[in-house]
């Protein structure tokens, strides 16, 4: 048998004679230390090990895709001739003189972005109208042509500095098609798309994000050609050798691409403010990308390609007047920001810079209301420092434990063994605690790697589960309804790989107290919502102010007669109070019925809902009416027009209002316009001396377009 070589060693050295024995004593003494550090070394070999980290899983994101992520929040501008010329999409042919955004001052937009604690500003450099914010010199279709300054402004410029000076990012979006460029549809025209993009990404500074928008309707003027030019998105771009341009002028730039090849970023499916719960960030290199997939990634997706979410504060891109009363309120917001970087996205709001060259006054308020609400939110993570533990704890090693999740450095987190598929983390706070936020964050470095996950609070002696959920990514944030515990525990159930959680917050966000919405239903029902769902809801009938001690709205209140509701929304713990709506609602439409229409959608003119219309059918030429049989008489004194919401079409703008008692007979009651409907398409209200009728019958003679259409979003009336 082979001895250890230590061994043979001590063997040797005990045979040797006993004149040597001082010799041998101090042998003995060099041993034993020997032996002693011997055992030391390996002792705490085996305790105290620095355990390796974890090895990244699956696809990672590129440096550049973990600084943009870490970006989280910024906003794009819209900014064209379309604004001077209320469209969406420029055909290419205005002429470049209407351009004049006499007030532009991209300081006033930079200084808005920050404020509202963004961290960068995508322009529109070029949108689909081919007119270029900047003075390229590629083209005559461009600022340099158009009354602004003269001819001597460069807005991308002037963004670029405004950016440095408030410490944005700048971002460019460039259209793909181009409706003005003679060339476009042709191979001469990716020579005319990447000098522009050459010259975008050279004379600005770093841009953070490059933004090639895949819409394209085929149609466009074309240099005067005027006509439809059909391209394959897929090849006709040629974008690998575009990306490889791109690359080289912009080390640090990500991609965002939402046709042909795949890039550094997708689009998620919609422009309406969402991503799915479920939100890998992760796609396929090749393939089809049907909605489902935008808005949910690809769970074994070959590629890291996140999400980001595009959404504008008003219903469209580009500036209209008739949109400043549709700004997205404070609860619709807030949804959108869970919606977003609340599950593993980011978010780019839109401004829709006016016709002044400004961010409107009421998207100004509706952002910095946003950031405020959102600072309340989070600004005290009660997390922060508690006592926590987990169920494991990779080599039990302090760098890796479940401190690391809870010590506010995203550098730094909690990780468990290898092959560790679930794991839990409790925090303790120590004392009942009141909590209606939870936020987890993954190592993202490493890969996205949980694949459902469950949040539990300790109320009394019992666990409680507040939510499960799929993905986590860079940033979850779950919201639910307050609850008082003393524990939060977090489950991983499931995951690709052994956890890595970099952050766990919990917050206590105050209710959101706007003013509530009241409705009332074709029925007679009249209901009133709170933005926020835990607010307690109070009204009066009879006209008096509502305060905690009225009557408490406890679901939809019957009514067929007339009715003033006046109401509030209060948060009950402190006592605030939202801001008071109050609506005069007539008599109901519950017996009332359309005459002459065979469409069953046509209730949508009289449901007490203002977001469903009727539009008249499409061969209906005006004057077009809409006769409605009230089911029995009434002392009329005038009546309520609202046009359909969000489109531009069919609103009326010259009528007449005739009543009947018969449905023969007919009388004017009034006639007129709707003044300025077009840029403002709110209810209009028009009164008569008092009448007695059954029928009424809304004639619509001319709309604001000088067409044939004619749509109702809301007829109501107005009685003795
Ligand atoms: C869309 C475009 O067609 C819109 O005009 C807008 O620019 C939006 C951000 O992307 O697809």
């Amino acid at each position: 048998m082979m001895q250890p070589l230590l061994g043979n060693h001590i063997q040797s050295i005990m045979k040797k004679s006993k004149s040597k024995s001082t010799l041998l004593n101090s042998r003995k003494n060099l041993l034993s230390s020997f032996l002693a550090a011997f055992f030391i070394v390996a002792l705490s070999h085996i305790s105290f090990a620095q355990p390796t980290p974890p090895k990244p899983f699956g696809p990672v994101p590129t440096k550049n895709q973990i600084r943009w992520q870490q970006m989280e929040y910024y906003a794009f501008i819209h900014l064209s001739t379309n604004t001077f010329t209320d469209q969406e999409w420029g055909y290419g042919e205005d002429d470049p003189k209407i351009f004049n955004p006499e007030k532009l001052d991209a300081r006033q937009w930079a200084r808005v972005c920050k404020e509202a604690g963004m961290k960068g500003i995508i322009l529109t450099a070029k949108h689909h109208s081919g007119f270029c914010l900047w003075p390229s010199k590629y083209t005559e279709y461009s600022v340099k042509n158009s009354n602004w300054k003269g001819g001597k402004g460069d807005i991308v410029k002037d963004l670029a500095e405004a950016c440095k000076e408030y410490g944005l990012k700048l971002g460019i979006y460039l259209s793909p098609w181009d409706r003005n460029y003679a060339g476009y549809g042709k191979p001469e025209y990716i020579t005319y798309f990447r000098n522009q993009l050459t010259e975008l990404l050279t004379n600005y500074g770093d841009v953070f994000e490059i933004w090639f928008d895949g819409a394209n309707g085929g149609s466009g003027y074309y240099g005067g050609a005027k006509e439809t030019r059909k391209i394959d998105a897929s090849t006709y771009y040629d974008w690998k050798n575009t990306y490889q341009l791109i690359r080289k002028l912009q080390p640090n730039i990500v991609i965002w691409n939402d046709g042909g090849e795949r890039a550094d970023l997708r689009w998620v499916g919609t422009e309406d403010g969402h991503v799915g719960e479920k939100n890998w960030s992760l796609l396929n290199a090749t393939g089809d990308v049907p909605r489902e997939m935008l808005r949910h990634g690809v769970e074994n997706g070959d590629s890291w390609v996140p999400g980001e979410v595009n959404t504008s504060i008003r219903p469209g891109w580009f500036y209209h007047e008739y949109e400043d009363s549709k700004v997205k309120t404070l609860p619709r917001l807030l949804e959108t920001y869970y919606a977003s970087f609340g599950r593993n996205g980011t978010l780019l709001l839109n401004f829709p810079v006016d016709k002044r060259g400004l961010i409107h006054e009421n998207d100004e308020k509706a952002v910095l209301e946003l950031a405020s609400a959102v600072k309340k939110a989070f600004a005290v993570d009660l997390a922060v420092n508690k006592k926590v533990t987990a169920s494991n704890t990779r080599g039990n090693a302090k760098e890796f434990g479940p401190e690391k999740a809870v010590d506010g450095n995203n550098e730094t987190y909690w990780a468990t063994d290898d092959n560790l598929k679930t794991a839990s983390l409790t925090i303790d706070f120590g004392k009942p605690t009141t909590f209606n936020r939870f936020l987890a964050q993954e190592n993202i470095a490493l890969g996205q790697r949980v694949k459902a996950f469950k949040v539990e609070a300790k109320v009394g002696n019992d666990w409680k589960l507040l939510d499960e959920q799929t993905t986590i990514g860079y940033k979850r944030i779950l919201v639910f309804p307050s609850v008082e515990a003393t524990q939060v525990r977090f489950t991983i159930t499931d995951a690709k790989a052994s956890p890595v959680i970099s952050n766990i917050g919990i917050y206590n966000a105050p209710q959101i107290l706007t003013a509530p919405i009241i409705s009332r239903n074709k029925d007679g029902a009249v209901n009133i919502a709170a933005a926020d769902k835990e607010s307690e809801i109070y009204y009066t009938t009879n006209g008096s102010e509502p305060n905690n001690k009225s009557t408490r709205y406890k679901g939809p209140i019957q009514a067929d007669g007339k009715l003033n509701i006046r109401t509030i929304a209060v948060d009950a713990k402190s006592g605030a109070s939202s801001p008071e709506a109050a609506e005069k609602f007539d008599v109901s439409h519950k017996n009332w019925k359309l005459l002459n229409i065979a469409d069953d959608k046509s209730t949508a003119a009289i449901d007490g809902n203002p977001n469903t219309a009727w539009y008249q059918p499409k061969d209906q030429k005006l004057p077009a009416d809409l006769v409605i049989d009230l089911g029995k008489e009434e002392n009329l004194t005038g009546f309520k027009y609202l046009p359909g919401q969000g489109r531009t079409n069919g609103i009326i703008s010259h009528f007449q209002f005739l009543v009947s008692s018969d449905n023969q007979n007919w009388k004017l009651a009034t006639e007129g316009e709707f003044s300025n409907i077009k840029n403002n398409p709110l209810t209009q209200i028009k009164q008569f001396n008092v009448v007695k009728a059954r029928y009424v019958k809304l004639r619509a003679t001319q709309n604001t377009q000088g067409n044939d259409e004619a749509g109702y979003g809301e007829i109501d009336i107005i009685t003795q």
